[in-house]
């Protein structure tokens, strides 16, 4: 069964949530910075503080005053929230960049969506360190801070800045993430590792880089930014989907999407 999609006065009242509860997940990891090091898990490449957890219940306490009959998928709380039918799904990570946070970079991003059946219909990406607020919602513009955004109008991949991420699984024994990274750092102008997926993708959307590519990242780090960036115009592609949670996912101006598209296609045979 496909769901029916909200009309637009709810798609304002969803977004108007995102807005908000983005705010306070944000709000509240930067306001707590002093505590960044207090660490819930630890990983070869990946860590779990403490405001991860703490920043995702600001957002979910917002969401379910307002629709407390909605699921909520969050990266810190993980739950296998259904993910079809008419009841909405709430797609939380409270801080994107997580390792970027804990060394105090300025690169990092809080970011809600949400989703009616498989179709993300609204989502807000916030970054406190420059206070900057993307949003949108599947009818309206892409906006940032308010004021509409658009992509680059850079037309080939050569002259392109592209912005990519390593895998928190990366290991020794497996070198085709690094033979990716090759391959677009041979065909760009210059490839870039900022460690915030939602916020690369946002950057993508206004037009601050041209493309971003990842092939393993996950839903929680692209609802928001994805339709953020497809309603300023640029082009989203989920190369291939590994299961629900983590697929390979592209994202470029209208102009060279297609020509990343058919560059990288050679290494999601093998991924
Ligand atoms: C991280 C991303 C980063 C990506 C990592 C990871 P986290 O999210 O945004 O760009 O390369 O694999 O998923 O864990 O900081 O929310």
């Amino acid at each position: 069964m496909t769901a029916s999609l909200p009309d637009e006065v709810v798609l304002r009242d969803f977004l108007d949530c995102a807005c908000s509860a983005v705010r306070a997940a944000g709000r509240h990891a930067q306001s707590q910075a002093h505590r960044r090091d207090e660490i819930l898990e630890e990983h070869a490449h990946d860590v779990k503080l403490v405001l991860d957890r703490e920043s995702q219940l600001q957002a979910e306490r917002i969401i379910r005053s307002r629709f407390p009959d909605h699921f909520i998928l969050g990266e810190e709380t993980l739950q296998q929230a259904p993910h079809s039918g008419d009841r909405p799904t709430w797609i939380i990570d409270p801080i994107d960049g997580t390792l970027n946070f804990l060394h105090g970079l300025p690169l990092w991003c809080s970011s809600v969506a949400v989703a009616v059946g498989e179709t993300v219909v609204a989502g807000a990406v916030y970054v406190p360190p420059l206070e900057e607020l993307y949003a949108a919602h599947i009818h309206g513009p892409a906006t940032l801070n308010g004021s509409p955004i658009h992509p680059s109008t850079t037309d080939s991949l050569n002259r392109a800045l592209a912005l990519t991420g390593l895998s928190k699984h990366v290991n020794r024994n497996d070198d085709r993430p690094f033979t990716l990274l090759k391959a677009l750092a041979l065909n760009t102008r210059k490839v870039r590792i900022m460690g915030a997926a939602a916020l690369d993708i946002c950057h993508v959307a206004c037009g601050r880089a041209d493309a971003y590519v990842e092939s393993s990242i996950y839903l929680w780090d692209v609802a928001a930014a994805g339709l953020i960036a497809r309603r300023a115009g640029a082009k989203t592609t989920t190369v291939h989907q590994y299961d629900r949670l983590r697929c390979f996912y592209i994202c470029a101006n209208s102009h060279i999407h297609d020509e990343l598209l058919s560059l990288i296609r050679p290494y999601v045979e093998f991924t």
